[in-house]
């Protein structure tokens, strides 16, 4: 093979730095970490073949540092640049600044990038290449008349967003026109303070939406492919939660419409390498273009288990001006693909951050289990970044057999140290409504408003022994230690409190 890189430099941090690495080893690339400071031992430093200080622990002091980050491009002899997602990933000063100092951006161009971070002049770029878009206006609103004006000509109830935001920042639903002139004040105020602009356009509103949205690859010689689609509908507070591949709800005429749509997006914003377009479904399965992600996404190995091609390598020898080594045809899609998105939070109290140190993990592994995992045993999980630890995905060959697999791993992953939503998975994998597929936008809310499910008092008896036996390990050596007679694990003074009875 070619030589691609000599050398790639990982601009970023967690699972997906841990992942970037592992891509660049296996094409015998050589893969430079950077940290900040609590960063010094995390695993990306420890799996890289380099690894750089880039400053204290706030992003913009070191993983949002441009000129910091490219120093150390220079001084190591990087000759490309992965952004990972989030951070710099689609900030196009960033990807022009590596363009200048001759290392190559693995992701689009500036122009792409800085196209599809407007949303109203993506939605016009869209209008002209005829790709369906949501009903509303591609210009910011210049008066609150002219909103009026606006929303009771596409009808309430309409959505006001900011031009400069995406991902449900500075979003407003507006019911009425008695509401619009206090949203919009409220829009254009958040705007300006998240984005630093006040444009805010309108569009209207679609109730109850799936998110779905569909996978693109595209060369630097104008080919371009989809990879079908990933159904991303099980959101809280717009964090993703749980993604599969296929969509229960995407027909193969649905795939192959919405798979041409976004590679005609994607042309029209002369897009190169890897990126996602979301499209909001409707009831009647009506999609619309809502907006571009122009990096690789958190939920990406989903697409690569059904399609059976690794989309870093893929990056890469984009990046490094190879041709796409297949035409749409040659992909298949093949069984199906779960991700749970595990985070370091208390499900029991409103999903609040839960910092602290990994004291034990126990991983799952098996028949179509793959874990991009970001900790280990010792690893302080902190409250500077994202509260992101793993990716728990899993394969199938059909729907039910993926929730069974993805089911059995959650029952065997154990994490100790901080609290993590692992028993939110156990819950929605085994809700009807979930295994029916019935799974838009307003899923989780639903299902948080559903009693918990009964457990028998047999499997309370086994929690608790269970719990009685782990309060006297000592997480140091494994051996049995008297319990402490004050603990902050609910469940441990539960188990000391039925162990007395
Ligand atoms: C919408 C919408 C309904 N109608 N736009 C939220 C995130 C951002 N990317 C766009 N979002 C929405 N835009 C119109 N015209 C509903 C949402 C939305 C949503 C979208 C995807 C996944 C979860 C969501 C939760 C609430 C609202």
């Amino acid at each position: 093979m070619r030589k691609l890189f000599s050398k790639i430099l990982i601009a970023n941090r967690g699972e997906i730095a841990v992942r970037l690495v592992r891509a660049c080893h296996e094409l015998g690339i050589r893969a430079v970490a950077v940290y900040s400071e609590p960063d010094r031992a995390a695993l990306h430093v420890l799996k890289a073949d380099e690894a750089y200080a880039i400053g204290p622990a706030p992003a913009p002091e070191s993983y949002l540092n441009i000129d910091r980050i490219l120093e150390t491009a220079k001084r190591c002899g990087a000759d490309a640049i992965h952004p990972g997602y989030g951070f710099l990933s689609e900030n196009a000063a960033f990807a022009r600044a590596c363009g200048d100092a001759g290392v190559k951006f693995i992701g689009p161009s500036p122009a792409s990038i800085d196209l599809m971070g407007s949303k109203t002049r993506a939605r016009r770029q869209m209008e002209k290449a005829g790709v369906p878009f949501v009903p509303g206006t591609s210009h910011g609103l210049e008066s609150l008349a002219k909103a009026r004006e606006l929303a009771a000509k596409f009808g309430y109830p309409v959505m006001l967003k900011a031009a400069a935001g995406g991902g449900g920042k500075g979003m407003r639903l507006v019911a009425a026109e008695s509401e619009l002139a206090s949203s919009l004040d409220a829009a254009r105020s958040e705007a300006q303070r998240a984005f630093g602009s006040d444009e805010v356009y309108l569009e209207k509103a679609i109730t109850d939406p799936r998110h779905i949205e569909m996978q693109i690859l595209a060369d630097e010689h104008g080919n371009c492919v989809y990879l079908g689609e990933r159904e991303c509908s099980i959101q809280r507070r717009h964090q993703k939660v749980l993604e599969e591949s296929p969509s229960s709800v995407v027909t193969p005429e649905m795939r192959c419409q919405m798979g041409e749509t976004a590679v005609q997006a994607a042309k029209a914003a002369s897009y190169s390498n890897a990126g996602t377009i979301e499209f909001l479904t409707d009831s009647r399965s009506n999609f619309y273009f809502l907006e571009m992600n122009t990096r690789l996404q958190v939920e990406h190995p989903i697409t690569e288990l059904v399609t059976g091609l690794d989309l870093v390598h893929l990056q890469i020898r984009i990046a490094a001006g190879e041709k796409l080594p297949f035409t749409q045809q040659d992909i298949q899609l093949r069984g199906h693909a779960i991700e749970c998105r595990v985070y370091a939070e208390d499900p029991d109290n409103n999903f609040f951050p839960s910092p602290g140190r990994i004291s034990s993990s126990i991983e799952p592994a098996g028949p179509g289990i793959r874990l991009d995992s970001g900790i280990y045993p010792g690893w302080n999980v902190g409250t500077d970044y994202d509260p992101l630890l793993s990716k728990l995905i899993a394969y199938g060959a059909d729907r039910d057999q993926a929730i069974a697999r993805i089911h059995r791993a959650i029952g065997e992953y154990v994490i100790t140290g901080v609290k993590t939503n692992l028993s939110l998975f156990r819950r929605i994998l085994i809700d009807a409504d979930f295994v029916a597929g019935k799974t838009d936008t307003g899923y989780l809310s639903r299902l948080s408003r559903k009693p918990l499910p009964a457990t028998n008092h047999h499997d309370r008896e086994i929690v608790v022994i269970a719990a009685a036996i782990f309060a006297s390990i000592n997480p140091e050596n494994g051996n049995p230690t008297p319990v402490p007679a004050r603990t902050s694990s609910a469940w441990k003074r539960f188990a000391r409190a039925e162990a007395m009875e």
